[in-house]
């Protein structure tokens, strides 16, 4: 069946799509930035557009604790399983945090029905990743995913469950080496941190960097892992650090130089990519100035590359910039992104949330008047030095 704009299922291609109706119910509390609902939103574009047409649509299941303890400890889950959330709505300030695990703070509260939200997330990930390890997907969509910052044993900034760890993880029993790619403007350091001691998987996030105010710290170009001489995985670990007010242009060469070394040198047999939205320009927590635009032109230049890959979500904290990124970005990995009018098709539910009616607004529209650019292109240049440098030391 074929929708109005023509969208049709392409010959020998083929996307998946996984998506669990059910986690976009949960709620972090309130005021707390992070609102599941933006995958209703994302999901509402998708179909108006027919990009579904496109896709091997599948309800994500939701991930088995015998699948969660392969990353996480059994202690972590355990307590996961059973903690009971706390009264609603959440008052931060006043709350008494049980920070058992790092859980039930402001960050990372503990609501209702927070183990089936974990479990949909990662379940929507793991599915991914087995569509990619069967070869049914050349690219898999998992937009619930993408939760970076969980560690084995603690709940962070957000997320508690790292799926995106377990994803990998499923890869590896396929695939020799996996590229990890982060464009959360938060640096990834959980999963930097899961494939530390492993030459089996690079890890390269980019993101703001500020040790003193911008969580979680950590990501400076030189933080590369543990060199010691028995570790394999030195090296494998690469970070771009950056200031506030980025712009498309020069994200756009960064990411290209960077990822194209990488890629030479690492020769990934899979990749990883987290499509954080939140290094969008307008959003809650982000600073920089990208438009869909700058942040699709990775996901396009990553899917050219034609390496099986993982889509995966994370951050985003403008629910209506999310759902215009994500959705664009569906359309590029069905190669529809230069046919489907930008202007967003009348029938689609909550449209009016759309302020200007445009998948792709401008800078001005978006913001006014676009934030300083504190990132001179010296800076930029060093960078993509240092990496060169780094990648020295990798071969395939
Ligand atoms: O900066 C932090 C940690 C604090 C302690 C907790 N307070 C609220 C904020 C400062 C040091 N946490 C970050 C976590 C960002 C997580 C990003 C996740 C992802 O996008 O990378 C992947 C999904 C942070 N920044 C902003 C907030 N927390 C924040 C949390 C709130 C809030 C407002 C801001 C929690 C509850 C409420 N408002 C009501
Ligand atoms: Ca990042
Ligand atoms: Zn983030």
């Amino acid at each position: 069946m074929a929708h109005e704009y023509g969208i049709t299922k392409p010959k020998g291609y083929n996307v998946t799509f996984h998506y669990n109706p059910n986690m976009e119910r949960h709620h972090f509390g309130q005021t707390h930035p992070m609102k599941p609902w933006r995958l209703t939103l994302t999901k509402s574009l998708v179909t108006s557009y027919g990009m579904n047409f496109a896709m091997d649509n599948y309800t994500a299941r939701t991930a088995t604790y015998e699948e969660l303890t392969n990353f996480h400890t059994n202690d972590y889950v355990d307590f996961l399983a059973t903690v009971a959330p706390q009264p609603t709505p959440l008052d931060v300030d006043n709350m008494h945090p049980d920070l058992k695990f790092n859980l039930g703070g402001s960050d990372c509260p503990l609501f209702e029905g927070l183990y089936d939200y974990c479990s949909m997330s990662a379940g929507s990930s793991l599915d991914a990743a087995r569509k990619i390890c069967s070869k049914q997907a050349d690219i898999a969509i998992a937009w619930g995913g993408g939760l970076h910052h969980a560690k084995k044993s603690e709940a962070s900034g957000f997320c508690y469950i790292n799926d995106i760890v377990l994803a990998i993880l499923q890869l590896l029993r396929v695939y020799p080496r996996v590229l990890y790619i982060d464009i959360d403007v938060h640096h990834g350091d959980g999963v930097e941190e899961a494939f530390l001691s492993t030459d089996r998987v690079m890890t390269v996030s980019f993101h703001k960097y500020d040790p003193n105010t911008f969580f979680p710290g950590t990501g400076a170009l030189d933080d590369n892992g543990p060199r010691s001489e028995h570790n394999p995985g030195a090296h494998h670990a690469l970070n771009v650090p950056l200031n506030d007010g980025i712009t498309d242009e020069q994200y756009k060469w960064l990411f290209e130089s960077v990822i194209s070394r990488c890629v030479e040198k690492f020769r990934p047999s899979a990749i990883a990519l987290q499509c954080g939205a939140d290094s969008l320009a307008g959003d809650r927590l982000g600073k920089f100035n990208l438009l869909v635009e700058g942040h699709s032109s990775c996901v396009e230049f990553c899917k050219k590359l034609g390496i099986p890959m993982i889509m995966f979500g994370g951050g985003g904290y403008t629910p209506r910039n999310v759902a215009r990124a994500w959705a664009y970005e569906t359309a590029v990995a069905i190669n529809q992104h230069k046919n489907i009018p930008t202007q967003i098709p009348e029938h689609t539910p909550w449209r009016e949330r759309f302020r200007h009616e445009t998948l792709l607004p401008t800078i001005e529209q978006i913001l006014g008047e676009p934030r300083q650019n504190r990132n001179p292109q010296k800076k930029l240049q060093d960078i993509v030095q240092h990496i060169t440098e780094q990648l020295r030391f990798v071969s395939h």
